[in-house]
């Protein structure tokens, strides 16, 4: 019998996960989700032929090039691979796969839900009510902004961005996007949306726009403090990809001074850390990034990743390679 490939798992996975990877695999879970530290990632990847890291474990050229001669696959538990230094990981040799679609819905549905929560005040409402300072109703308090008949910009039309302008859609908005690919005419048809070749002139255009591509080297800072400029000032920004999209820095500074009118954000340059002048900001909705966290979700995520170690560790192709170039 063939011995079972080793395979470390960084986080705390859903129960059924872990239970299917104990019967496949030769396996290390990790029973305390603390992140590991970096002595016990580099131990990890000494020992691991896959490894399993998620969103938290910073995968860097260091790393990868100290790893042991065993480690074949990084499995990783997420869609976003900017964690990990893909070019040094091909360099070595080493497999990287995602695993992309099943948190499509789900991440469009939370986009949905900040966006409404943002243009409608929903968290500083609440934040009223339980403050407990609450007066009344008033016909000219709380009010924040309708979507239907709004412009949404896109900012990545790939499967959550379609996913979104889906919705966006049901809710009466008109869908505009820029991608560094115009969509396949039949899918801009059915979304009615429409393409903006330059992201510039989009910007300056739009009343919401949510951030949908991933974290490249290309796509970092994309909304430099330039771009943020060309948004007009009644203008919200919703951001469920990566923080490192947006400059942060000048995000903040705008939204104090009200040159935008406010943000959803999810996600943050330098998480867990959050600005805290950002905090201090009533225009502002901030989540800890959980725009894929639903049960459903990551159980959908789990079988991925364990298709992709098995498929891999079986000698065939992983479903969900991840492939630089087409990042
Ligand atoms: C996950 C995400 O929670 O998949 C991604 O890219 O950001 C989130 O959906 C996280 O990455 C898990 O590793």
């Amino acid at each position: 019998d063939k011995k079972k490939p080793l395979v470390v798992v960084t986080r705390k996975l859903p129960d059924v996960i872990e239970t299917r990877m104990m019967e496949l695999f030769d396996t290390r879970l990790n029973p305390d989700d603390v992140p590991l530290t970096p002595a016990q990632m580099q131990d990890a990847m000494n020992v691991a032929e896959v490894l399993v890291p998620t969103v938290t474990d910073r995968i860097d050229r260091a790393l990868i090039e100290a790893a042991g001669p065993q480690l074949r696959l990084i499995a990783s538990f997420g869609t976003g691979v900017d964690h990990i230094d893909l070019k040094a990981a091909r360099e070595r040799g080493i497999v990287v796969t995602n695993t992309p679609g099943v948190l499509t819905e789900d991440t469009a549905d939370m986009t949905m839900a900040l966006l409404l929560a943002t243009a409608r005040r929903v968290a500083e409402g609440e934040r009223l009510v339980r403050s407990g300072q609450w007066t009344g109703w008033g016909p000219t308090t709380m009010l924040g902004h309708r979507i239907s008949g709004k412009r949404l910009g896109i900012l990545g039309m790939g499967r959550i961005g379609s996913a979104l302008a889906k919705r966006a859609r049901a809710f009466g908005m008109s869908i505009h996007y820029h991608n560094r690919r115009r969509v396949h005419p039949e899918l801009e048809q059915e979304l009615e949306a429409t393409y903006w070749s330059s992201l510039d002139q989009m910007l300056a255009r739009m009343d919401i726009v949510s951030i949908n591509c991933p974290h490249t080297p290309a796509t970092y800072h994309l909304l430099s403090e330039r771009r943020l400029k060309l948004l007009r000032p009644h203008c919200y920004i919703v951001n469920t990809s990566r923080g490192e999209v947006i400059d942060e820095v000048a995000l903040t500074r705008m939204l104090s001074k009200g040159e935008i009118a406010g943000a959803g954000l999810d996600v943050f340059e330098h998480e867990p850390a959050v600005n805290p002048k950002l905090l201090r900001l009533d225009n502002v909705v901030l989540l800890p990034h959980m725009g894929s966290a639903t049960i459903e979700g990551r159980i959908d995520m789990g079988e991925k990743v364990v298709i992709n170690i098995k498929t891999f560790t079986d000698g065939h192709a992983p479903p969900d390679r991840v492939l630089e170039a087409l990042l």
